[in-house]
C-alpha cells in the first residue's frame, strides 16, 4: 500500500466523530458541564468530570481520541445549551470548538467568534457588533515564523537564517548591511566605514586589499599601526585592537558577502560596535541598592537589574577594548526619585552603582501639574505618571550621556511602557523583560477585569503591555514556561494571545508566540553573596551569632515572633514579599496542618512586616492579619519563627548558608522566575519549588530539587514531609540532592552567560531593527493610534495620589 499523506482531523472532526461514535457518553458529559450553569470551567474541571465518572461506557471515551482534545483543552466556556472549548493541542497552538449539548452539534469557531461567546458570560445577550478589535497578526504576515513549538524562544537563530537568505538574494539585497555600517557612530565620530564605500563591489575589493595587508602584519600589532592606511581604503575604527582581530573581523563580512550564513551573520553583527550607551527602565520604587528589599513591590526585579548591570558593564568594556575603541560605556538605571524616601536613598537624583565604573541609578520625580509626589505609590497605582515621567526622564537621560542611548532596557509593566515611549521617540532598538505579568497571576481578570478595576487597575496595566510585547525589538524572557508553558499550562506571555475585556476591547491576535523576537536567557545569582555552604572559607562567620539571635532569641519583638523550642530540628525555610501571589502564609497553613512535618522541622519564614501599622501597602496589610490568624489558630508556638524582611543581602546570604548546615529545605509557592529558588539552590538548601512559573524549569522534579503545587497544599506538605523521612533512613539523601541542585545551577545560570547573550542580541536587532524600517513604521501607526485613543483613557480612569505638594513646579 503507499503511504498516503493524510490531512489531519480537526479538533472539529475530533469531536464530531466522538459524538456519532459515543453519542451517549458524550451527551452524558456535557451535560454535566451544562448543569453547572453559566460559567468558566478550567481544564482540571473538564477532566475531573470524566475521570470521576464511575459508569463503565465512559471508559471508552478515555480510550478515544476525545481524551486529547479534553486534556489539551484549556478552558471551556459554559452558557447552557453550549459549551465552547478553547484547546491547545501545543505550546503556543490554538483551536476553539462549540458544542450545542441539545442539538447535538458541533461548530468550530475563530477566535473572534469564541471571544464573543465568551463576553457573553459579562454582557448576557445584549452585545454590541461593533466591539473593538486588536490584531497584530497582518503586520507580521510577511514575516516567516517557526511553526515548531521547540523552537519557541530560540528567536535570534531563527531572525539569524532569515537574514541569511535576505543577504543571499542578490547585490543589491546587501546593500542594507553597507548602509548600517556606513551610518555607525559614535558622537559624530565615525566607525566601521567611511564615505569612500559607495557600494557593495567597492566593499569587496577594499576587504580584499584590507586583508591581504593586515594578513602581512604580526598578529599583535596593534590598529594604531595599520589605521591610516585601512581609513585610506574606506575603513574606520571598530574591526579590532590588533591586527588579528581585524583580520577575523574582515574574513567574518567578506564571508557574508560571499555566502552569509547565519552564524557568521551573528558572529559579526555581535562582535562590531553597537551599544555603548544603556538606558534601563525600571520605574516603581523603591528602587535602590540598601534597605529597601522586602518591601512592598520590591524584590527581584532590583536584584537582577543591580547584578544584571554589573555584568554588562564588564561585557561592554570587554567588546569596546577588543574593537580597539577608546570609548566609555554608561548605563542608566532609570527610576522614580521619592522624596520620603524613608531611609532609603530613593530620593537622591543620581547613585553610582556599586560594583561599577560608569553605572548608575538616575531618579526622575512624578510630576502632574500639583507637582512632585512625594510618597511611594503601589505599582498598580503608577499609570496617570508615567506619560509625564518619560517626557522628563528623556530630557535627563539626553543631558546624563550627553547623547542618545543605543539600547533601551523596559523591566516590567510600567518600565516596558516607558521605554516604548521613547524607544518611539528617540528611534532607538528596545529590549523587553517582564519579570512577570499580572494578567496569568490572577485567573479571569481579563474577562472579568471590572472586578479588579478599583484594586489594580489592571485594564491600563494588559494594555500597556499589549502595546509594549508589540513596540519591542526583541524580548528576553527567563524561561520557556515564561514565554509559552509546558504541554499542559499556558505560557505568561501566552496568555497575551487572544483575550477579551468586556466593554473595552477584544484581542484577537496580541502577540504571538511563535515569534522571533522571544529569547530565552535566564538570570543568576550574584556569586559573591551566593555560594555554597561548604565552601568553609569563603563563609562570612561573623553574622552566625546576630543569625543565632535572629533564630532562636526568645524575645518577641518588631523583628521576630514566635519561639522555635527544638533547636536540633533542621528548618523549613522560606523568604518572600508578604504578598498575596507570593503564597507565604498558604506555606504556613500546610506547614500548620500537617502534624508529621511539624513534627520533623521547624518552620522560619522572612516576609514583610509583623505589625499592620508598619505597612502601607493593602495586599500586605491582609497578609499580616492572616499570617497572625493562623499562628493563633494552629497553635503554632514553639514551631514557628516569623521574621521581617531581611535587607542585608550579605547576610542573607549566609541565612541560606546557616540553614543548609542544619540540613534545612527551601519551598517558594509561586514565582514567575524565582531568584530566591537560584540563591537557595547556589548556596547548597534543598528546594522545593513551585510546578506553577519559573522553578517548573530550574528544578528537575525529585532530582536537582522538588516541585511542588500550590493548589495542593496537603500534597505538597506532604512531598516535604516525605522528604524528612527520607533524610532520617539515608543519611547521604540531603547531599545528594543538594549537590545535583549546585550542579544544574553552574550549567545554567551565570551572569557571563547572561550579558554575552544579551549584547549579541542587541547587535542582531538592532541590523533587523534597520533593514525593517518601512514594515515597523506600519505597526507603529497602528501602536500609537491605540495607545492615543485607548491607553491615555484609561490611564485617566487610575486615582492620582492623595497627598502631593505644591512646592516644585
Ligand atoms: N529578598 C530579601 N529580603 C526579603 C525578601 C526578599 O533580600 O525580605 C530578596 C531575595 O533574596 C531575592 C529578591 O529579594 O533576591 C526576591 O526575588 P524573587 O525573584 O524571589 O521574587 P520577587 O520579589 O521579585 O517576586
Ligand atoms: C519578579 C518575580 O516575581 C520573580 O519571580 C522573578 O524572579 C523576579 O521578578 C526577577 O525576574
Amino acid at each position: 500500500m503507499s503511504a498516503k499523506l493524510e490531512r489531519l482531523p480537526s479538533m472539529r472532526d475530533t469531536v464530531e466523530n466522538t459524538l456519532s461514535a459515543h453519542r451517549n457518553e458524550i451527551v452524558s458529559l456535557f451535560s454535566r458541564y451544562v448543569a453547572q450553569g453559566k460559567t468558566i470551567l478550567q481544564p482540571r474541571h473538564l477532566l475531573d468530570e470524566l475521570e470521576n465518572s464511575e459508569d463503565a461506557s465512559m471508559q471508552k471515551l478515555k480510550e478515544g481520541p476525545f481524551i486529547d482534545v479534553l486534556k489539551s483543552a484549556q478552558e471551556a466556556i459554559v452558557i447552557p445549551p453550549l459549551v465552547a472549548i478553547a484547546v491547545r493541542p501545543r505550546p503556543g497552538v490554538w483551536e476553539y470548538v462549540r458544542v450545542n449539548v441539545y442539538e447535538l452539534n458541533v461548530e468550530q469557531l475563530t477566535v473572534s467568534e469564541y471571544l464573543h461567546f465568551k463576553e457573553k458570560l459579562v454582557n448576557g445577550n445584549h452585545d454590541d457588533p461593533y466591539v473593538l478589535e486588536l490584531d497584530f497578526e497582518p503586520f507580521n504576515a510577511t514575516f516567516p515564523r517557526p511553526n515548531r513549538s521547540s523552537a519557541i524562544g530560540n528567536g535570534v537563530q531563527f531572525l539569524n537564517r532569515h537574514l541569511s537568505s535576505l543577504l543571499f538574494r542578490n547585490k543589491e539585497s546587501l546593500e542594507p548591511l553597507l548602509d548600517f555600517l556606513r551610518v555607525h557612530n559614535h558622537k559624530g565620530h565615525g566607525m566601521m566605514l567611511n564615505d569612500r564605500i559607495q557600494g557593495i563591489s567597492k566593499l569587496e575589493s577594499a576587504l580584499a586589499k584590507a586583508e591581504d595587508r593586515v594578513s602581512k602584519l604580526r598578529p599583535d600589532a596593534p590598529y594604531s599601526e595599520f589605521e591610516y592606511e585601512l581609513q585610506g581604503l574606506g575603513f574606520e575604527r571598530g574591526w579590532g585592537k590588533t591586527a588579528e582581530r581585524t583580520l577575523e573581523s574582515i574574513r567574518l563580512l567578506s564571508d557574508i558577502l560571499h555566502a552569509p550564513d547565519p552564524s557568521t551573520i551573528e558572529k559579526f553583527l555581535g562582535r562590531i560596535p553597537i551599544v555603548f550607551n544603556v538606558a534601563i527602565f525600571s520605574v516603581h520604587g523603591y528602587f535602590g541598592q540598601a534597605n529597601v528589599l522586602g518591601l512592598p513591590d520590591t524584590g527581584g526585579q532590583i536584584v537582577y537589574i543591580l547584578d544584571q548591570v554589573r555584568a554588562l558593564e564588564s561585557e561592554m568594556l570587554k567588546r569596546i577594548r577588543l574593537q580597539g575603541l577608546d570609548i566609555t560605556p554608561k548605563i542608566l538605571i532609570v527610576t522614580r526619585l521619592i522624596p520620603d524616601a524613608k531611609g532609603t536613598t530613593c530620593n537622591q537624583r543620581l547613585e553610582k552603582i556599586i560594583g561599577c565604573e560608569y553605572a548608575h541609578i538616575l531618579r526622575v520625580p512624578f510630576r502632574t501639574e500639583k507637582g512632585i509626589l512625594r510618597q511611594w505609590i503601589s505599582r498598580f497605582d503608577v499609570w496617570p505618571y508615567l506619560e509625564r515621567f518619560a517626557e522628563d526622564a528623556a530630557h535627563e537621560i539626553v543631558a546624563e550621556l550627553q547623547g542618545l542611548p543605543n539600547l533601551l532596557v523596559g523591566n516590567y509593566s510600567d518600565g516596558n511602557l516607558v521605554a516604548s515611549l521613547l524607544a518611539y521617540k528617540m528611534g532607538v532598538t528596545q529590549c523587553t523583560i517582564a519579570h512577570a505579568l499580572e494578567k496569568t497571576k490572577y485567573p479571569d481578570s481579563d474577562i472579568y477585569w471590572k472586578n479588579f478595576e478599583e484594586k489594580y487597575h489592571f485594564s491600563t496595566q494588559f494594555t500597556a503591555d499589549i502595546l509594549a510585547m508589540n513596540n519591542s525589538d526583541f524580548i528576553i524572557a527567563s524561561t520557556f514556561q515564561e514565554i509559552a508553558g509546558t504541554t499542559n499550562t499556558v505560557g505568561q506571555y501566552e496568555h497575551h494571545t487572544a483575550f477579551t475585556m468586556p466593554g473595552l476591547y477584544r484581542v484577537v491576535h496580541g502577540i504571538d508566540v511563535f515569534d522571533p523576537k522571544f529569547n530565552i536567557v535566564s538570570p543568576a545569582a550574584d556569586d559573591t553573596i551566593y555560594f555554597p555552604y561548604f565552601e568553609k572559607e569563603k563563609r562570612l562567620t561573623c553574622f552566625h551569632e546576630a543569625l543565632e539571635k535572629l533564630l532562636y532569641d526568645p524575645e518577641q519583638n518588631d523583628t521576630h515572633v514566635g519561639i522555635l523550642k527544638d533547636s536540633s530540628k533542621p528548618i523549613i525555610f522560606s523568604m518572600a514579599r508578604l504578598d498575596k501571589v507570593k503564597n507565604i502564609s498558604g506555606l504556613v497553613e500546610l506547614y500548620a496542618k500537617n502534624d508529621k512535618l511539624r513534627e520533623y522541622a521547624n518552620l522560619v519564614v522572612v516576609a514583610g512586616y509583623l505589625n499592620v501599622k508598619q505597612s502601607s501597602d493593602r495586599e500586605e496589610i491582609s497578609e499580616i492579619e492572616k499570617m497572625h490568624d493562623l499562628m493563633k489558630q494552629y497553635n503554632l508556638e514553639g514551631q514557628m519563627r516569623w521574621i521581617t524582611s531581611q535587607t542585608n543581602k550579605a547576610r542573607n546570604g549566609e541565612l541560606y548558608r546557616y540553614i543548609a548546615d542544619n540540613k534545612g529545605i527551601f519551598p517558594a509557592l509561586y514565582e514567575a522566575f524565582g531568584l530566591t529558588v537560584i540563591e537557595a539552590m547556589t548556596c547548597g538548601l534543598p528546594t522545593f519549588a513551585t510546578s506553577q512559573g519559573g522553578p517548573l524549569e530550574i528544578i528537575e522534579d525529585g532530582k536537582s530539587g522538588f516541585h511542588i503545587d500550590p493548589y495542593h497544599p496537603e500534597k505538597a506538605s506532604v512531598i516535604m514531609a516525605d522528604f524528612f523521612k527520607k533524610c532520617n533512613d539515608d543519611k547521604n539523601y540531603w547531599e545528594k540532592i543538594s549537590k545535583a541542585g549546585l550542579e544544574r545551577i553552574r550549567d545554567r545560570y551565570t551572569w557571563k552567560i547572561y550579558s554575552e547573550r544579551l549584547l549579541t542580541l542587541a547587535g542582531v536587532y538592532s541590523f533587523w531593527r534597520y533593514v525593517s524600517k518601512l514594515e515597523r513604521r506600519e505597526t507603529r501607526r497602528y501602536l500609537e493610534m491605540f495607545y492615543i485613543l485607548k491607553f491615555r483613557e484609561l490611564a485617566k480612569t487610575v486615582p492620582l495620589a492623595a497627598e502631593e505638594t505644591k512646592d516644585s513646579k
